[in-house]
């Protein structure tokens, strides 16, 4: 469907002008337009009936391992056979003509594929399997179903023979230190006049969600790229109502 250009005020576009410092906080909504669909939007297919905030806990995951493995390698397929969108193409140039960090709560690769090098997966990567168990990575085959099934067996740890898992973070279970040493560490660098860009998350996620107000009270100009509010909408000083492809190719290009 075409959408009608959004309106960018020329407050973000001078605020990104005058920035030396650029921090992307992205989520789901920033690979929507790739085909890759979003946690908390409407949700099609085999898992319709399943929130997928309830898929994405580890007593589902014991409970219930083919299942929920089943939806996972059906995400890695999935990503894997689309391409990063024309926003994450923009933010791959933009850093180019600024210092950019890019920390995500994305588990996809679309921002490295589209030539970005990505300072944090906040919540971890479809494409890092490790053990249930004993946590070793595993880098054995997997199989990715070409349609969304039911069930599939998780590969078998070699080491110690548990199931092997997704190598993303679920639900009351820590972030990677790394992601969240570096991403604090970026907060903690900006200045005033440098720029925040929130890209496509609810903001209902922590600690992640806490990083706009953190930037906020550094000094940075915090601007939202969403075209729904969000949690976070209120604290930013400015927001641009539209898709992030969109709007991305059209304030960075
Ligand atoms: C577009 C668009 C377009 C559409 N362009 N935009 C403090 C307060 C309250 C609770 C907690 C707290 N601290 C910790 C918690 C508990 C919990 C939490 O936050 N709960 C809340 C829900 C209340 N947090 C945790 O458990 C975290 N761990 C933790 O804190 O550890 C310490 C600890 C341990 C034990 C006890 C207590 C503390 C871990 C969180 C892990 C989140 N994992 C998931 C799943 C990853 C695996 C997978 O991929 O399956 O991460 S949940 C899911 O939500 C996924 C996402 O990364 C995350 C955020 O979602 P996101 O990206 O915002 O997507 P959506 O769908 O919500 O929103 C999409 C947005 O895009 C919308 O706004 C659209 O409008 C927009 N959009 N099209 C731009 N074209
Ligand atoms: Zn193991």
């Amino acid at each position: 469907t075409p959408t009608a250009t959004t309106a960018v005020p020329d407050a973000v576009i001078d605020a990104l002008q005058g920035a030396r410092r650029v921090l992307v906080l992205s989520g789901a909504g920033m690979s929507a337009e790739s085909g890759v669909p979003t946690f908390r939007d409407a949700q099609t297919g085999l898992w319709e009936a399943f929130d997928p905030t309830q898929l994405a806990t580890l007593e589902a995951f014991q409970m219930d391992p083919p299942f929920v493995w089943a939806w996972y390698a059906w995400r890695m397929q999935l990503v894997g056979a689309v391409d990063p969108n024309a926003g994450h193409v923009a933010l791959a140039a933009l850093a180019g003509l600024r210092e950019v960090t890019i920390s995500t709560q994305n588990v996809d690769d679309l921002h490295e594929r589209a030539g970005s090098s990505v300072a944090a997966h906040l919540h971890g990567s479809l494409f890092e399997p490790r053990c249930s168990e004993c946590d070793t990575p595993y880098d054995g085959e997997v199989e990715l179903p070409q349609e969304p099934v039911e069930r599939l067996d998780p590969p078998t740890c070699p080491q110690c023979e548990g199931d092997v898992r997704p190598g993303v973070v679920w639900f009351g279970e820590t972030l990677p230190e790394q992601a969240v040493e570096v991403t604090e560490a970026a907060v903690e660098a900006l200045e005033p006049g440098d720029v925040v860009l929130v890209i496509g998350t609810s903001g209902l996620v922590y600690p992640a969600a806490g990083y706009p107000a953190m930037a906020r009270a550094e000094g940075a100009t915090v601007i939202e790229i969403n075209p729904h509010e969000s949690e976070i909408s209120d604290m930013c000083h400015h927001v641009v109502r539209g898709p992030a492809a969109e709007v991305l190719a059209a304030i960075v290009g």
